[in-house]
C-alpha cells in the first residue's frame, strides 16, 4: 500500500491578521493531486488538523470538501488529533468509520489489509493518567504504556502515528515560532527510541520536515509555512511504501510564498531589488538595519502584503531586556511566568508547591 503522511495543516490559521484559507485551499487541491498522481490508498494526519479548538466554519467546510474527495475516491483516511485540535472534531467518527474515514481523539490501532497504524492522539500528561487511570510520573512512561497495550504483530507493516515533541539522544530539533514547546527543563523528554520496533513512524507538531535521529521517523512538517522563523523550511508530504518499505518526499509548492527581504527601505523600494521577487502576491517580512520614519508606506507601496518590519537593532535590546527581567527575578517567578503565558492562567499555590519540588528542588522534605 501507499501511505501519505502529513501533519500540521492548521486550517484556518490566522498570520499576522491575513487568513491564510485561499493558500490552504490551494496546496489541499494539490495534496489531492498528489494523491492521484502516486495512486495513495491512505492519508495519514499526524495531528493539528485545524488551527483552534473550535474552527471556524471555513476551515471545516475545507476539511470536509477534502473528505468527500477520499470518499469519492475511496481513499482511507487515518487522523489523529494535536494539541490545536478541539476533541469535538471527532465527534462523527463512529459513523466515519464505515466509510474508512478515521478521526482518532484516542489511542487505538487500525488495521488496514497488511498495515497495521498504532495511533496515538495528543495528550498531556495528566490527560494520560486520566485516561488510563494510572499514576504515570512521566510523558514517556505513559506513551511506554500505551506501546505496551497496542502490543505489536511483526508479520505487518507497522506504523506508529504520534503528535508531540520526540527528539533523539537529546538532539534538538528544528523548531519554529509557531509550535509551543512546553517541555519545560526536560521533563516531558520523548526519545523515539521507544519507536524503535515500528517500519516507519509518522510525526507531527514540529513544523519543519525532518528525520529525528533515524531516517523512517519523522515529522512530515506543515502543509505551509506558518510563520517568519519557517521562511527557510521547504515544505514537502511523505509518501511511504508498505510494500518495499521506503519512502520519499513530494514537494509542495504554496500559492504565495513567504519572504524575508533585507536591507533599508530605499534598497528594498528600488525596482532592481524587487523585480526578483513576485512583490505583488508573497508575503513578505522586511529586516530593516534601524527603524526608518514612514518605513511601512513606502514598503507597503510595493508589497502589498507586507506583514511585518523587524528591526535588526530592536531584537539586541530585547535579549538585553529579557536578560534583565531574568536577573531580577528568581526561577520560581519565572516559572510563573512562563506558566501564565502558555496556559493563559495564574499558576495555583498547589501547582507552585510542585514546581518548587520537582523543578527548583527547594521542597523540605
Ligand atoms: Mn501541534
Amino acid at each position: 500500500m501507499k501511505i501519505l503522511h502529513t501533519a500540521d495543516l492548521h486550517l484556518g490559521k490566522m498570520l499576522n491578521g491575513y487568513s491564510l484559507l485561499e493558500d490552504q485551499e490551494y496546496i489541499i487541491k494539490k495534496i489531492e493531486d498528489i494523491i492521484l498522481a502516486n495512486n495513495v490508498d491512505v492519508v495519514v494526519i499526524a495531528g493539528d488538523i485545524f488551527d483552534r479548538a473550535i474552527a471556524s466554519k471555513e476551515a471545516l467546510d475545507l476539511f470536509g470538501d477534502f473528505l468527500n474527495f477520499l470518499n469519492k475516491n475511496k481513499k482511507y483516511l487515518i487522523s489523529i488529533l494535536g494539541n490545536h485540535d478541539g476533541d469535538r472534531v471527532a465527534y462523527l467518527n463512529h459513523i466515519l468509520k464505515y466509510n474508512n474515514i478515521h478521526i482518532i481523539d484516542e489511542p487505538q490501532k487500525v488495521k488496514i489489509d497488511n498495515c497495521i497504524f498504532s495511533c496515538i492522539p495528543y495528550r498531556n500528561i495528566h490527560q494520560f493518567k486520566d485516561y488510563y487511570n494510572e499514576d504515570f510520573k512521566t510523558l514517556e512512561e505513559a506513551y511506554k504504556y500505551v506501546l505496551d497495550d497496542f502490543g505489536y504483530d511483526s508479520s505487518c507493516f507497522n506504523m506508529l502515528v504520534a503528535h508531540d515533541y520526540f527528539t533523539y539522544n537529546m538532539e534538538k530539533l528544528i523548531e519554529s515560532e509557531s509550535e509551543i514547546n512546553y517541555n519545560v527543563g526536560g521533563l516531558d523528554y520523548l526519545d523515539v527510541l521507544m519507536f524503535k520496533d515500528y517500519d516507519y513512524v509518522a510525526l507531527g507538531h514540529m513544523h519543519t520536515s525532518q528525520k529525528v535521529g533515524l531516517d523512517n521517523f519523522r515529522y512530515s512538517g506543515s502543509i505551509l509555512k506558518y510563520s517568519f522563523s519557517e521562511v527557510n523550511s521547504n515544505k514537502s508530504v511523505v509518501i511511504v511504501d508498505s510494500e518495499t518499505k521506503e519512502f520519499n518526499l513530494v514537494p509542495l509548492t504554496p500559492k504565495r510564498d513567504l519572504v524575508d527581504i533585507k536591507g533599508t527601505v530605499e534598497e528594498l523600494t528600488n525596482e532592481v531589488f524587487y523585480k526578483n521577487y513576485n512583490y505583488k502576491t508573497d508575503f513578505f517580512r522586511a529586516i530593516l538595519p534601524t527603524n526608518e520614519v514612514n518605513a511601512y508606506f513606502s514598503l507597503k507601496a510595493i508589497y502589498p502584503y507586507l506583514m511585518e518590519i523587524k528591526i535588526e537593532e530592536a531584537k539586541e535590546t530585547k535579549r538585553v531586556l529579557e536578560k534583565k527581567i531574568a536577573q531580577e527575578k528568581d526561577y520560581l517567578e519565572l516559572f510563573s511566568m512562563f506558566y501564565n503565558e502558555m496556559e493563559n492562567k495564574e499558576i495555583s499555590l498547589e501547582e507552585k508547591e510542585i514546581v518548587k519540588k520537582y523543578l527548583i528542588g527547594g521542597g523540605e522534605e
